[in-house]
């Protein structure tokens, strides 16, 4: 009831309802929907309270919530089922459990703070709580497995315009999962599927944002390589805004993708937002390292690095280093 009389208030922001309006639209008393009134305001809801002109809301807490967060979607499947978790071990692993029991194709979990975020090959990703987005989207693709590095990179250039959309800010992909900005860390992608032989099950795509932190919420050995829209844009930024633009990014791209498999107007989106493309870089891989130059995409999404002795490597995964004017980052 809390909920809906939230999402009321939300319908008519900006003016004020009666507590008899609101009470005789979801029937039940007045002094009920005082109570409900009184939790949300302790709950950081500014709501305005007028004798003889009754409730408006003034304005949401900085804190997410499932129906604020719904208002604010404008999507059709990504991002229309919602469970938010004020803490969780990592939204990767309770999505994966959601897919193991059937949850939709679009089903989003969100957390306030992790407190085991993780990155790729077991590394560990930060994720302070209520100062960025730390979310996991269930993908149900009919693709073979081998098309799962198409859905990070999807997935990337989906997060790179939303970004770029909500912030004006220059926002550069580094292969195949960074979102850079001033070559600085703010995003990082991890995808992890479930498949047969022949047949994706479902992609859990992981998304972490950093949105408000500041330069010190980053612990000393990350902190000159990330960064967060805040310190980009030296201003707060609504997180909620950002959820939702990113999900209608993922839906348009991801849909049109499975509609016409056509991979070579993504992957001309890669290399236009590409950082990592006709720069010397380093590829550290799971036996050897070396460094090159980035020559190219492979139709697959796999980097072509082309070595000093001129020959060309494909590099499907691994981490690789850009080298900037001040050395690789
Ligand atoms: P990655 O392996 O490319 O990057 C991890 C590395 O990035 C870490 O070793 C560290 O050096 C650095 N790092 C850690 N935290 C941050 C941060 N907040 N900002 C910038 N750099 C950082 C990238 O892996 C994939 C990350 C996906 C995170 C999302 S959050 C929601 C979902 N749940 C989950 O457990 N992971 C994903």
């Amino acid at each position: 009831m809390r909920d809906k009389i939230l999402k009321v208030l939300i319908d008519n922001r900006d003016k004020f309802l009666s507590g008899e309006t609101i009470s005789s639209f979801l029937g039940i008393t007045r002094s009920a929907v005082w109570k409900h009134i009184k939790s949300l305001q302790q709950d950081g809801f500014e709501i305005e309270s007028r004798s003889g002109l009754g409730y408006r809301l003034v304005a949401i807490p900085e804190e997410l919530d499932e129906v604020t967060l719904a208002e604010t979607m404008k999507t059709k499947t990504m991002g229309k089922n919602i469970e938010l978790h004020q803490s969780i071990d990592s939204t990767n692993n309770r999505a994966r459990e959601l897919a193991l029991e059937g949850a939709d194709e679009g089903t989003l979990i969100i957390a306030e703070t992790q407190l085991e975020g993780r990155g790729r090959l077991g590394r560990n990703w930060v994720s302070p709580k209520g100062k960025g987005i730390w979310m996991s989207l269930i993908l149900r693709p009919n693709l073979p497995p081998d098309q799962a590095p198409r859905i990070t990179a999807m997935a990337a250039v989906a997060v790179r315009k939303a970004l770029n959309k909500a912030t004006g800010l220059n926002i550069g992909i580094k292969w195949p999962n960074d979102i850079i900005i001033d070559g600085k860390k703010v995003c990082g992608i991890l995808t992890e599927m479930h498949a047969d032989i022949d047949r994706i099950h479902y992609v859990v795509v992981g998304i972490g944002i950093n949105v408000n932190m500041t330069q010190e919420d980053f612990p000393t050995d990350i902190s000159s390589t990330a960064t967060a829209l805040r310190i980009a844009l030296n201003r707060w930024v609504d997180r909620r805004q950002i959820i939702a633009l990113v999900m209608e990014e993922i839906e348009e791209i991801y849909f049109k993708y499975l509609e016409t498999r056509d991979f070579k107007q993504i992957l001309d989106l890669c290399r236009q937002y590409s950082i990592t493309l006709n720069r010397p870089v380093k590829v550290i891989g799971r036996d050897t390292t070396f460094e090159g130059f980035a020559i190219d995409f492979d139709e697959d999404g796999s980097l072509l690095v082309k070595k000093e002795d001129g020959i060309i490597v494909k590099v499907m995964s691994g981490d690789v280093s850009v080298r900037g004017r001040h050395g690789y980052v």
